[in-house]
């Protein structure tokens, strides 16, 4: 037990479901106790003061619940300059990809690289999410392709929860890209490798959730399936990256195995909005490689808003598609690329983003019996937040470790 603390002198955005405007709190204060909020409110209406409470003035900034990146490809060994080049002079995304560049050529340097290496590598840009104001990262696999290889680099995640004050959260991506080694034999390598692979991650607890690619360059929608009934006999919640540059309906598998999350979505057909969104998954849309890869098909905006489909923003930073490790920059590019509104874009870095990671009600939100996980910005208004490009206003996190 520690000291409760009670901080004041605040504007709170506190993103709590259902409030309009933010949850904007003037002249605010919020109460915390061993690490989780306890009372959140306008400073005239503290409840009784506790004994041995510590007052902490923080000097009319704005709070918000410290951000939550919802998908990263963040640990990765050398990058993929040269191909940026090629994508320059005209070549594609996937015409590279199927002459054995692209995620294959990150899967070859990381399997080279030593796990300090990937672990240091890895740091300098989760530094960059955290000086964002980002508290919980999810990190997937997906550039191992081998059952030894994924697993490496889900400790190589974890190690960094231990290095650093954030949350990891672990997904297992081996469905990611198909490996040389089984060229033309997909099926082989989900039963080989994605299926097996993911019963032994699973039994040593370095699992969260299961991703998989659903794409021509990627897999079949049945070969996902697969994977998906796997998890679902492991009792672990699924999400896919699904229409990012077709459309195979992987968006509705995801929403019949319940996804967490369905990302990418450009090509998803307004049509099937609806049936989306009766699943309750998040859509979550990554403006960083819509933007790489001068993709000019946009997400169905309109038709989630209108079904009520939550919309969540991620940088998914990856050595290929989106080389981007600021989640305020991601906002930023929602606005002006997706047409989001400044809360809508907060909202999706914040209760929207704790959603698709299965962490609703305990972060993204600064309400009653959340984490205290706070981010402290040097700005007046939280649209100030999507509104500059490359620089960071934080003034500083609070982290719920501090607290406990
Ligand atoms: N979609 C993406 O945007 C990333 N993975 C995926 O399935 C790209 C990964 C890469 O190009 O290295
Ligand atoms: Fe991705």
């Amino acid at each position: 037990m520690t000291r409760p603390t009670l901080f004041t002198d605040c504007t709170v955005a506190t993103m709590e479901s259902g409030r309009p405007n933010y949850g904007l709190i003037e002249d605010a204060a919020i109460l915390q106790r061993d690490g989780l909020i306890e009372w959140v409110g306008p400073s005239g209406a503290v409840p009784g003061k506790l004994s041995g409470m510590a007052e902490q003035s923080l000097q009319d900034r704005l709070v918000t619940p410290a951000l939550i990146d919802c998908h990263t490809h963040l640990v990765f060994g050398g990058n993929r300059a040269k191909e940026f080049e090629q994508r320059l002079q005209g070549v594609s995304y996937e015409e590279i990809a199927r002459s054995g560049g692209g995620i294959n050529s990150t899967v070859e340097a990381t399997r080279a690289a030593g796990f300090e290496t990937l672990v240091s590598a890895s740091l300098r840009r989760l530094d960059d999410l955290i000086s964002d104001g980002v508290a919980v990262v999810e990190v997937k696999s997906g550039y191992g392709l081998t059952i030894d290889d994924e697993i490496r680099m889900l400790r190589v995640a974890r190690k960094l929860e231990e290095l650093r004050p954030v949350k990891i959260v672990t997904t297992w991506l081996a469905a990611h890209a198909l490996p040389p080694a089984f060229k033309d034999r997909p099926d082989h390598y989900i039963e080989q490798v994605a299926i097996p692979g993911l019963v032994r991650a699973a039994e040593e607890g370095l699992v969260d959730a299961v991703d998989g690619f659903c794409e021509t360059i990627g897999f079949s929608p049945a070969q996902i399936e697969r994977v998906f009934q796997a998890a679902a006999s492991l009792g672990l919640p699924v999400k896919l990256h699904a229409e990012q540059i077709s459309d195979l309906k992987g968006a509705l598998l995801a929403a019949r195995y319940s996804a967490l999350s369905a990302d990418h979505l450009e090509f998803l057909s307004e049509t099937d909005v609806p049936e989306f969104a009766r699943a309750g998954t998040v859509a979550v849309l990554l403006p960083g490689a819509f933007y790489t890869l001068r993709e000019t098909k946009l997400p169905p905006i309109t038709a989630l808003r209108e079904h009520g489909v939550d919309i969540a923003i991620a940088t998914d930073c990856n050595p290929g598609s989106s080389p981007l490790s600021s989640l305020l920059a991601a906002m930023n590019m929602a606005c002006i690329q997706f047409s989001l509104t400044p809360e809508e874009a907060l909202a999706g870095t914040t209760r929207n983003a704790a959603r698709a990671l299965g962490l609703a009600g305990m972060y993204g939100e600064i309400t009653q019996g959340a984490k205290t996980e706070l981010a402290v910005w040097d700005v007046a208004h939280p649209a100030d937040l999507s509104y500059w490009i490359g620089r960071s206003p934080l003034h500083m996190r609070l982290s719920n470790r501090n607290y406990m």
